[in-house]
């Protein structure tokens, strides 16, 4: 079996390490403690949050131990990295609200128990009950203002202005990181790279507390860029949400299977926990069968089942079917809600109407003549079954589950219905 490192690296997930071949060693001699932390900013993560989880959860299979940290004290505050502006504060019943929110969230996606099972720990313990003399005599004295102002988070923003609290946020993160490897054995932290000045400040307060000989590492996770230059993870409707009421698992598998060729392997390598083996198998699919798009679909199962689950993943699939034959009837209500959610909407009555008038009338089509040329050529569709006769009548009983009607106009102009 491959060294962790040495899979991260065939996986083009590592970044930046603060000591390669220290780590590597460690690595290889015992089960490691590691923690990543995620800030309570939001009631919900997205896939960019996911990344350096899965990197917790590769080295929990390959024996390690991972620590999930929730940023109950952080989260009041919230991290400046990557922000040209200053933050405004959330209340409190806020923070601690997405703090139940992200812990749910977390627990789902990581089995707790078990062996080398999760931890999920919350900064808030150790952070809220520190007087301010204690932080400014215990912490505050080692870390050197020099140094804070010469990190990134902090240089790029004296133009345009930070105040102390979010200046003092590297030292809560560094406490934590402290505080984990004296009571939770925690040997290295990771995060994507906005979060490389945090780590290693970390560290720096972690030798000065335990000495230079103090074994502690840190390890950062590329930005992933996308082949055509635009950002990833991003879709004209936002985010990527895991909180399947914000994108449904079908938006999700959608996003996922309409991966780019050109991204699709390093999308494999980076976020699944398919094999070397299985990955190399679909690589050569995409070069010599790309039209059955199987890397894609692949890449969309293992993500959506992780994220959501096995029967949510077969719904995903049933309407990413439906929508690709034209056969609706075959869909519930509820699963023509969430296949539909991003299509254009309209609301009816539930009189019956010509659908000619129907049509017009809900601005589905502009004019009765255009309407009727049409359903002469057979251009309409409705839930799925052409419609040739211009006197066919629109009833209630055509709803689906009493609530939807579907209109295909052409190929793919898909409206939906809602009767009300
Ligand atoms: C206390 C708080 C710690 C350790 C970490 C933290 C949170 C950290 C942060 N992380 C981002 C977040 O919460 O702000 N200061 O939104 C986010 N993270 C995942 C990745 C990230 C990072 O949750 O590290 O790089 C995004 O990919 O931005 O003791």
């Amino acid at each position: 079996m491959l060294n962790i490192i040495d899979e991260l690296l065939w996986r083009e997930a590592i970044n930046q390490q603060t000591d390669a071949d220290g780590l590597r060693e460690l690595t290889e001699s015992k089960s490691v403690s590691l923690y990543c932390g995620v800030d309570p900013t939001g009631n919900s993560m997205h896939i960019g949050h996911l990344i350096p989880f899965m990197m917790l959860r590769r080295f929990q299979l390959a024996g390690h131990r991972p620590v999930i940290l929730i940023g109950g004290a952080t989260g009041t505050i919230g991290d400046p990295s990557g922000r040209q502006s200053e933050r405004s504060l959330q209340t409190l019943e806020q923070v601690q609200e997405n703090v139940d929110a992200l812990t749910a969230q977390m627990k789902k996606l990581f089995i707790t128990d078990g062996d080398n099972q999760v931890r999920l720990v919350n900064n808030y313990d150790w952070t809220k009950d520190m007087n301010v003399i204690d932080f400014l005599r215990d912490f505050g004295k080692n870390f050197s203002i020099n140094t804070m102002l010469a990190k990134d988070v902090v240089a790029s923003r004296l133009d345009s202005g930070i105040s102390f609290t979010e200046f003092a946020y590297q030292i809560l993160q560094s406490i934590d990181y402290l505080h984990l490897y004296q009571h939770e054995d925690v040997q290295l932290q990771v995060g994507g790279s906005d979060q490389w000045g945090n780590i290693t400040s970390g560290l720096d307060l972690i030798r000065k507390k335990e000495g230079n000989e103090a074994k502690a590492f840190g390890l950062t996770i590329p930005l992933m860029l996308k082949a055509d230059g635009t950002k990833f993870g991003k879709t004209a409707g936002g985010a990527i949400w895991l909180d399947p009421k914000q994108t449904t698992p079908y938006e999700f598998y959608q996003f996922w299977a309409n991966t780019d060729d050109r991204d699709v392997v390093k999308y494999l390598k980076y976020f699944t926990f398919l094999s070397k083996e299985e990955i190399e198998a679909l690589e050569e699919k995409v070069a010599t069968e790309p039209h059955k798009r199987e890397a894609q679909k692949a890449l969309a199962e293992e993500m959506t089942r992780f994220v959501h689950s096995e029967e949510l993943l077969e719904q995903a699939k049933r309407i990413s079917a439906a929508l690709f034959s034209g056969d609706i009837r075959s869909l519930t209500a509820d699963e023509i809600e969430e296949g539909f959610k991003e299509m254009p909407t309209f609301t009816a009555g539930k009189e019956t109407k010509n659908i000619v008038d129907w049509l017009v009338e809900l601005g589905i089509e502009p004019s009765k003549r255009q309407a009727r040329e049409d359903i002469t050529k057979g251009a309409i569709s409705i839930n799925g079954e052409r419609v040739n006769e211009l006197e066919t009548e629109i009833t209630a009983d055509d709803a689906i589950g009493g609530k939807f009607i579907i209109v295909r106009k052409g190929k793919k102009n898909y409206s939906l219905v809602k009767l009300v």
